[in-house]
């Protein structure tokens, strides 16, 4: 397992990313602070300069494990469940162009926020049939390009459905695309999961990428979280890959990165170099 930390390439309402510093500063002192991956929360990567900031990476040595997409559903507003066709067609192309760039990242793709709430006036089916030809397209052009998608379960305070591992493996399994994977954030599960060792045990071998946060959304030793089980329990199920900390910037983005080292690095041992390629470890 490896460290990472999730920032965001602009400014965001999402508050748990680290922003302010640049993208490519934020990389230099998270590397320098010990992180072996930084995650790129990006809400339009046509906004970006993805060659450089995947040369920088490179050049400091740290991996870009992932690409969160859910900036694109806070600022804009776009939804794969959406009940207006033009919407989901524009979310299903900026999902495409997320593609492209993890291909060139080397890094996971999420699928969090962006797949949408339940529109008001539809049914779960109705937004589950919507939901499952957009990303059934993007899961399709993600296996050409070599990327693998994963599936985040998010809190009721922050999606009307899909807040549990349960229902998002339901999900995957509909979908039947085998590129596609489960994304466990521990804040989400903290309110959500009966157990959340039981929850990761569920979805075993589909659980390609975590994100870290304590019980309150802080940095990992900020609340009442047990690392050493949930690092345990990830070890059990032969989880290889990162440990991302999307986490409130508190009392600063420094402070709450250092904090994250201090505490889950007695867990788990810094690697003498992130594997395969872009750092990320295949199941
Ligand atoms: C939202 O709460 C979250 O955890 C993000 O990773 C979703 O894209
Ligand atoms: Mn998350």
């Amino acid at each position: 397992m490896n460290l990472s930390y999730v920032v965001s390439t602009s400014a965001t309402r999402f508050a748990a990313v680290g922003q302010g510093r640049g993208p490519a500063e934020a990389m230099r002192f998270l590397a320098g602070v010990g992180f072996e991956g930084v995650e790129l929360a990006i809400r339009d990567p046509s906004q970006v300069d993805v060659g450089r900031l995947a040369a920088v990476a490179s050049g400091l040595g740290v991996a870009v494990p992932a690409i969160g997409t859910g900036q694109a559903y806070l600022e804009e507003g776009l939804s794969l469940a959406a009940p207006e066709a033009a919407i989901r067609e524009r979310t299903v192309g900026r999902l495409l162009a997320h593609v492209d760039t993890a291909r060139r990242m080397h890094a996971l793709l999420i699928v969090g926020l962006i797949h949408g709430p339940i529109p008001p006036e539809a049914d779960r089916e109705a937004a589950a049939a919507r939901l499952l030809d957009g990303l059934g397209r993007v899961a399709r052009a993600a296996a050409e390009a070599g990327v693998r998608i994963v599936i985040e379960p998010i809190n009721r305070y922050e999606s009307n459905w899909l807040n549990t591992v349960e229902e998002v493996l339901e999900l995957i399994e509909r979908l039947g695309a085998d590129n596609v994977g489960v994304l466990p954030d521990t804040f989400h599960m903290n309110i959500e999961e009966a157990s959340i060792p039981a929850a990761l045990r569920r979805a075993g071998p589909r659980v390609w990428h975590v994100h870290v946060a304590d019980s309150n959304r802080r940095a990992p030793g900020d609340g009442h979280l047990e690392w050493a089980e949930v690092v345990a329990v990830l070890r059990e199920i032969g989880y290889t890959g990162f440990l991302s900390a999307e986490i409130l910037p508190h009392p600063t983005l420094e402070e709450a990165a250092r904090r994250t080292i201090e505490v889950l690095r007695a867990h788990v041992p810094r690697s003498a170099r992130a594997a395969g390629p872009g750092g990320h470890v295949a199941p």
